[in-house]
């Protein structure tokens, strides 16, 4: 069974160029997921078919009026369609919501430009998802980014090593990679990467994301159920940050290049 997405814009071209890629172009092509792009102007009003209006009660800007999306929407939905606004006050997009997203028949994207939809186009769809705090100019890039993590969960659309792997280390951030050379600007690979003990490799890898996701993402831990091991492994490293704190600790720790230093965001 193939997922059907429609997605609503103003402006279709901003679609077109990363859906031909890599793993959504790929899935595509090979009939798993079909995309359409649609430009909302189709149902606009009048000869000019307008599709915004400025704001009752004043203020800067113009807004998305209702008329277009609602006709738009009645002409696209089907029984078993769900439509998605692409809004700042959707819910946070999660990787639990690409996986229900993935498991549907069809996916309506609408995506809103000028300030906004009128309120009233909320009550025509089914949810409304954010892909995150920042300000963007319009919906069609968090289309982009809701199709890409909902495209790589259709069955077929990738190696399946990759999602076996991937539920394995569940809520965790990835463990460090590395290929050749064995040394650059000398810097080595960690020694058991090329020791052939497949198995001491699998629980350096999984440590080494439990590291990384204390030290980065402590927030994931929070609502993870840890094994033994795996508590073994988080409370060791809690010790070396604590350490790191206190001023006994010479140098930089493998992990503290890129992250945040302190809990406090500058923004
Ligand atoms: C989104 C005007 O349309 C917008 C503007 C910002 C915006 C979206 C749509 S969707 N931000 C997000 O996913 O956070």
């Amino acid at each position: 069974m193939t997922l059907e997405i429609d997605v609503l814009t103003l402006f279709p071209g901003m679609l077109a160029g990363p859906l031909d890629e890599s793993i959504p172009g790929r899935a595509i092509a090979r009939g798993l997921v079909t995309v359409r792009v649609r430009d909302l102007r189709e149902w606009g009003i009048g000869r000019h078919r307008s599709v915004d209006d400025a704001p009752y009660g004043g203020g800067a800007g113009m807004v998305l009026r209702p008329e277009p999306v609602g006709d738009a929407l009645d002409a696209l939905r089907r029984p078993g369609s769900t439509a998605v606004l692409m809004d700042p006050a959707g819910e946070p997009l999660r990787q639990s919501i690409a996986r229900e997203l993935a498991g549907l028949e069809h996916l309506i994207l609408l995506c809103p430009r000028y300030e906004g939809v009128d309120e009233r186009v909320r009550s025509l769809v089914d949810r409304e998802l954010s892909i995150g705090d920042y300000v963007l100019s319009g919906g069609e890039l968090a289309a982009l980014v809701v199709i890409d993590a909902v495209i790589r969960l259709v069955p077929g659309a990738i190696e399946e090593a990759s999602t076996v792997e991937e539920s394995f280390s569940q809520g965790l951030l990835e463990y460090p990679q590395y290929t050749r050379p064995a040394v650059y600007r000398g810097m080595g690979v960690p020694d058991v990467l090329t020791s052939g003990d497949h198995g001491a490799v699998a629980r350096w890898r999984h440590a080494e994301a439990l590291r990384r996701t204390l030290r980065r993402r402590p927030d994931l831990l929070e609502v993870r159920q840890l094994t033994p091991d795996e508590r073994r492994v988080v409370d060791a490293e809690r010790a070396a940050i604590d350490g790191e704190r206190s001023g006994d600790h010479v140098g930089r720790s493998a992990d503290e290049g890129a992250g945040r230093r302190s809990g406090v965001d500058p923004a």
